[in-house]
């Protein structure tokens, strides 16, 4: 105790810091004087982070809305999101914290030996699905009272209940996939009462959807790996028979997934224009499972408050939702909208962290004064800071692009742009997310690395958003395939759009450094994809991961300069985020292509590095 007392009285104090210090070190000197026994409940512990109404302190999001909301629309969505803020500090947040400490629990077995397959939830995780039924997180999308903002409207109350959603983001994401690829295919008469459930605000009809594609041979390889059998019956429905084995949310109540269906003699056509997509209820109206067998559930390392379970489809009945063969393109409607989700889980989870990191840093005191004014510690939540920002622009740039192409009101450029960022942007935040965990983990020193603190469960939620919805590198070869499908032009599309934005820009002064730092980036791009060309294929695969940060870097740089660094009643703070976030290497892909990352024997070079020269 001596020691210690010493070391405390030994504190540095710097000016503005003496008084506050000196009360502390009052307050520890009366601790220490105190029974031991008693010390245990008294101030020598350190303040727990807490945060506030998460809307009224998201100062970016809601100068966006301002900026981009018709006011009446503003003045309404306002409202309802400091009311939606306020309900999830009360409700929302703790009924999450019991999803995490209550995850799902697999009965195979009743007492009496029946095989039951029951997976029992927590009453917190279904009550999330009431409030997202109330809070109208699917429905506001399709109802689209607010015409094209509706989607951008969904997506921040989803921005928002994410992070404290104890995983039900999942279920939710896949039913927002549903929805889109019912309604794609206009809402059919068989299926019309699925989609009514699935938008539902009445937390009685609700129904969650899930997307079961992976199965035993694989994830991302879709069109082998799938070996699931469907067989036409009589009455024109399916029975399906195959082995799933990822199911995520496999307590909702409806799913889509996707097989072969057997011709007259039971022969099945491989690839990916085999494949077909069917819709099917997971239990009937009695809870009893349709034809579906649970083997176990998943022990994974993260989103361990949602049930993953391996399914076993004895005869599944189930309805054919595509053309025959054209599974792939159809759940890729579904594909999209769970990729969003993915970013909103990822921008979410990163304001979440830094929102923690720093009103941690208003209240901890080390060395002598609080982490707030200790420069380099701050210097750290800005880099981060900066990331969210960025990530939170390109995400609403998604959703008001999605918006207008559901109302009719997006050009084909729009869409076409639109179809290259949702991969871009759900590879590119992914990787945010897990790195700015890391980093905003470690801002609390060992507290960060207590289970009790909450801080873990959402680092280990976080390292699943670059795996799950397509792998980085799947999803850079998505990125290819947009511009191979559409013969380039959506990278026409990408140039001319971000020329545009900077030219917008180019009258604010504090922001000439970025925009020039963008515009050279664009002429590297241009150039790499010129030599590019003329290379082998192989070029551009190696190329894939390296081109798609360049394009996620440069669209967001000048979406975040334009959208908001250049508009007229712009801070100071919003010009700083710009001009760092452009401060560092926009194009990764042309100085790797300088490097002779991609050319000229590099694949040989790799694989020697990787498994020797034999
Ligand atoms: O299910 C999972 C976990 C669920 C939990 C999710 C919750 C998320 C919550 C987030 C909240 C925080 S994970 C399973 C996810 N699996 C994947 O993502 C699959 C990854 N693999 C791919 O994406 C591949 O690229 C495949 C499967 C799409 C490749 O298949 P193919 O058949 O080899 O590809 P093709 O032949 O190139 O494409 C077939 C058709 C083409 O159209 P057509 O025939 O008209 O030319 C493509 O243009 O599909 C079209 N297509 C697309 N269209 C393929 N991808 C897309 C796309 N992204 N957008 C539009």
């Amino acid at each position: 105790d001596g020691c210690q007392m010493l070391s405390i009285k030994g504190i540095n104090t710097t000016v503005g810091q003496e008084q506050q210090v000196g009360m502390q070190e009052k307050q520890v000197l009366q601790d220490l004087e105190m029974p031991l026994a008693r010390r245990e409940t008294e101030t020598l512990f350190q303040e727990q982070p807490e945060t506030g109404n998460q809307y009224l302190e998201d100062t970016l999001l809601r100068s966006y809305l301002k900026t981009h909301l018709p006011p009446k629309v503003l003045e309404e969505v306002h409202q309802n999101l400091e009311r939606f803020g306020n309900r999830l500090l009360t409700q929302i947040q703790p009924l999450g914290w019991e999803c995490d400490l209550n995850p799902p629990v697999f009965r195979q077995y009743d007492a009496w030996g029946r095989r039951v397959d029951h997976i029992h939830t927590c009453s917190a995780w279904r009550r999330m699905k009431e409030i997202s039924a109330e809070e109208g997180l699917i429905a506001e999308a399709y109802e689209r009272r607010y015409s094209n903002w509706s989607r951008l409207y969904q997506a921040v109350k989803l921005y928002l209940f994410s992070s404290s959603s104890g995983g039900f983001n999942c279920p939710l994401a896949m039913t927002d996939g549903a929805a889109k690829v019912i309604e794609s295919l206009g809402i059919p008469g068989s299926l019309k009462n699925a989609f009514d459930r699935l938008t539902s605000r009445d937390p009685r009809k609700f129904w969650t959807s899930g997307q079961w594609m992976t199965e035993r041979r694989g994830g991302s390889d879709v069109a082998n790996g799938t070996e699931t059998v469907a067989r036409k019956q009589p009455d024109g429905t399916y029975r399906l028979y195959g082995f799933k084995w990822f199911t995520s949310a496999a307590d909702s109540d409806v799913t889509l997934t996707l097989a072969r269906i057997a011709d007259a003699e039971g022969q099945c056509t491989q690839g990916s224009r085999g494949l077909s997509l069917f819709f099917l209820r997971v239990r009937d109206e009695e809870g009893k499972l349709n034809n579906i067998q649970v083997q176990r559930l998943k022990d994974k390392l993260g989103t361990r408050q949602m049930a993953t379970a391996e399914l076993w489809l004895h005869g599944a009945r189930a309805e054919l939702i595509s053309a025959e063969g054209r599974g792939v393109a159809s759940i890729s409607n579904m594909l999209n909208i769970t990729r969003i989700h993915n970013v909103i889980g990822a921008v979410a989870s990163m304001r979440r962290m830094i929102s923690l990191s720093r009103d941690y840093a208003r209240r901890r005191v080390a060395f002598g004064k609080l982490l707030k004014d200790h420069p380099l510690h701050v210097q750290t939540i800005a880099r981060m800071e900066v990331q969210v920002r960025g990530a939170f622009l390109l995400l609403m740039e998604i959703v008001r692009l999605l918006g207008l192409a559901e109302t009719n009101l997006a050009s084909e450029q729009e869409q076409l742009l639109l179809r290259l960022l949702i991969p871009v942007a759900k590879l590119y935040t992914g990787k945010q997310a897990s790195a700015v965990a890391v980093e905003a983990m470690e801002s609390f020193g060992g507290q960060g690395y207590m289970e009790d603190t909450g801080l873990p469960v959402i680092l280990r939620d976080a390292l699943v958003l670059s795996i799950w919805e397509g792998t980085t590198n799947i999803l850079s070869l998505d990125v290819l395939r947009s511009l191979a499908k559409s013969q380039g032009q959506v990278m026409a599309v990408f140039l001319s759009t971000v020329q545009k934005k900077l030219e917008l820009a180019s009258g604010t002064e504090e922001l000439a450094p970025a925009v020039q730092q963008t515009r050279e980036a664009v002429g590297s791009l241009t150039q790499f994809l010129e030599a590019a060309g003329s290379e082998q294929a192989v070029t551009m695969e190696l190329a894939a991961r390296d081109f798609s940060y360049s394009l996620a870097r440069i669209y967001t740089g000048s979406a975040l300069l334009i959208e908001h660094a250049a508009r007229p009643d712009t801070s100071s703070t919003d010009v700083c985020a710009a001009v760092r976030w452009c401060n560092q290497e926009l194009c990764p892909v042309a100085a790797e292509s300088r490097r002779g990352s991609y050319g000229g024997g590099a694949a040989l070079q790799d694989s020697a590095l990787v498994f020797g020269n034999s």
